[in-house]
C-alpha cells in the first residue's frame, strides 16, 4: 500500500445542525438493529457503534422525533444490505441471484403481509420499517419509497456485475451509479415526512427540482467516496469509489485524484447553493423546507463523515479533516465533463452574470 492519502478540510457553506434527541435515537438505533437482528452478528456489532442514529438527527435537525428515528433505522438497515449483502456477502459477486433476492425484500415492502422470507431478519426489519411509512407517510410517499428502493436495488445490481468482473467503470457511468447506489434517493420521502408535508408533484418532478436533487446525491456521495477513501483501500475485496475511478480514467496518483474529485464536488457544492436560491424565491413553502432539508442531508453527512468511527477509528485512524472550509477550491462555474449530468449547468443562472447587472 502506498502512503496515506491526506484530506484536507473540504469546502461547505451549509451551517451544521442536530436534532436535540440525538442521543436517544442513537440509543434505540442499537437496540432496533438487535430487536430484528439486521446482519451477521459481526456486522451488527459495527453497525451499532456508527452513530448511524446521530446521523439521521443531524438531516432532520427540527423533525418529528419518530421520523428521526424512523430514519435511522432504516438507514442501519441499508447498510445491512449495502454491507451485508452487497459489498461483503457472497451475492455481491452475484448479480443475477443478487436481483432475485432484492425483488423479494420489495415484496416485502410492498405487501409486508405476504408469507415469504419469514425467516429473514432483512425482510423482518423491513416489514417494520413499512408499517412506520405508513404511519407517518401518506400512500404517495410510501409507493415512492418503495420506487425509490427499486432504483437504490437496481443500481447495485450494475455494481455487482462489475464486482464479478473486477472491472472499474468509466467516469460518466459511475455518476450515473452513483446517484443511486449511495442509497441518497430512499431518503427522500422521509425528508416530507419528518416535517408533516407532501410535496406536489408539479414542483417535486420539475426539472431543475430533480437536478437540486441529483446535485445533493453527488455531493453526498463524492463526499462519501473522500471520506471512506481509507476503509475502502483497505478492504480485502473489490472497491469502487469516485478516486478509484478518476485514476484510472485519467491516470492520476491517489492525491491527484483527491484534488479532482474535490474540486468536482466543489463546483456542484455552488451549483447547488445557486439553484437552491433561485428555486426557493418562486417556490412554495415546502418547496423551501424541502430544499433546507437537502442541505442539511448534505452537511449532516459531511459532519458523520468525519466524525463516525464507521472511517476512523483509534487503532487505524484515517488522515481525515475535523473541520471545514468556507471557501471552494475550484470556483468554476463551467459544467463538469460528465454527460449524464452535465445539463445541470443549463438550469440556474450564472451569478455571474447576475452580479454583472446589478
Ligand atoms: C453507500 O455508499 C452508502 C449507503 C447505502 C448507506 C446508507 C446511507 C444513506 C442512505 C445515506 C447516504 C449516505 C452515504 C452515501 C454515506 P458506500 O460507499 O457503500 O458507503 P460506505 O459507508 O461503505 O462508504
Ligand atoms: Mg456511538
Ligand atoms: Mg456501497
Ligand atoms: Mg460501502
Ligand atoms: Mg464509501
Ligand atoms: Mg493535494
Amino acid at each position: 500500500m502506498g502512503p496515506e492519502l491526506i484530506v484536507p478540510p473540504i469546502f461547505t457553506p451549509i451551517p451544521p445542525a442536530i436534532h436535540p434527541r440525538h442521543a436517544e435515537v442513537d440509543v434505540q438505533t442499537a437496540a432496533w438493529a438487535e430487536t430484528f437482528r439486521i446482519g451477521s452478528e459481526e456486522l451488527r456489532g459495527k453497525l451499532v457503534t456508527q452513530d448511524i442514529g446521530t446521523f439521521s438527527a443531524r438531516i432532520l435537525p427540527e423533525g418529528r422525533e419518530e421520523v428521526v428515528s424512523l430514519l435511522a433505522d432504516f438507514v442501519l438497515w441499508l447498510f445491512g444490505v449495502d454491507d451485508g449483502h452487497c459489498e461483503e456477502g457472497e451475492l455481491g459477486h452475484r448479480p443475477g441471484d443478487l436481483a432475485g433476492m432484492l425483488h423479494c425484500l420489495l415484496r416485502v415492502a410492498q405487501n409486508p403481509e405476504a408469507s415469504m422470507l419469514e425467516n429473514d431478519p432483512l425482510a423482518a426489519g423491513l416489514r417494520d420499517l413499512r408499517i412506520r411509512v405508513d404511519r407517518y407517510g401518506t400512500a404517495g410517499q410510501a409507493a415512492r419509497w418503495i420506487d425509490a428502493l427499486r432504483e437504490y436495488f437496481f443500481s447495485v445490481v450494475w455494481e455487482a456485475s462489475h464486482r464479478r468482473a473486477g472491472t472499474v467503470p468509466d467516469l460518466n457511468d459511475y455518476t450515473l451509479m452513483r446517484l443511486y447506489d449511495g442509497a441518497t434517493s430512499v431518503v427522500l420521502p422521509m425528508l416530507e415526512m419528518g416535517y408533516g408535508y407532501e410535496l406536489q408533484p408539479h414542483e417535486r418532478e420539475k426539472t431543475a427540482v430533480r437536478a437540486a436533487t441529483e446535485m445533493a446525491s453527488f455531493i453526498i456521495t463524492w463526499d462519501n467516496d473522500i471520506f471512506s477513501y481509507h476503509k475502502e483501500a483497505r478492504s480485502t475485496g473489490y472497491w469502487l469509489n469516485a478516486l478509484r475511478v478518476l485514476e484510472r480514467e485519467n491516470g492520476l496518483t491517489p492525491d491527484e485524484a483527491l484534488d479532482l474529485a474535490i474540486s468536482q464536488r466543489d463546483r456542484v457544492m455552488l451549483l447547488f447553493m445557486r439553484l437552491k436560491d433561485h428555486l426557493s424565491e418562486q417556490g412554495s413553502p415546502q418547496l423551501r423546507q424541502y430544499l433546507d432539508s437537502l442541505a442539511c442531508f448534505i452537511r449532516g453527512a459531511q459532519d458523520w463523515g468525519i466524525t463516525s468511527v464507521r472511517y476512523t477509528t483509534p487503532d487505524d485512524p484515517a488522515n481525515i479533516p475535523s473541520v471545514f472550509r468556507d471557501t471552494p477550491t475550484d470556483d468554476s462555474s463551467e459544467p463538469l465533463d460528465i454527460p449524464c449530468v452535465s445539463w445541470w449547468w443549463d438550469l440556474v443562472p450564472d451569478s455571474a452574470v447576475l452580479q454583472r447587472t446589478v
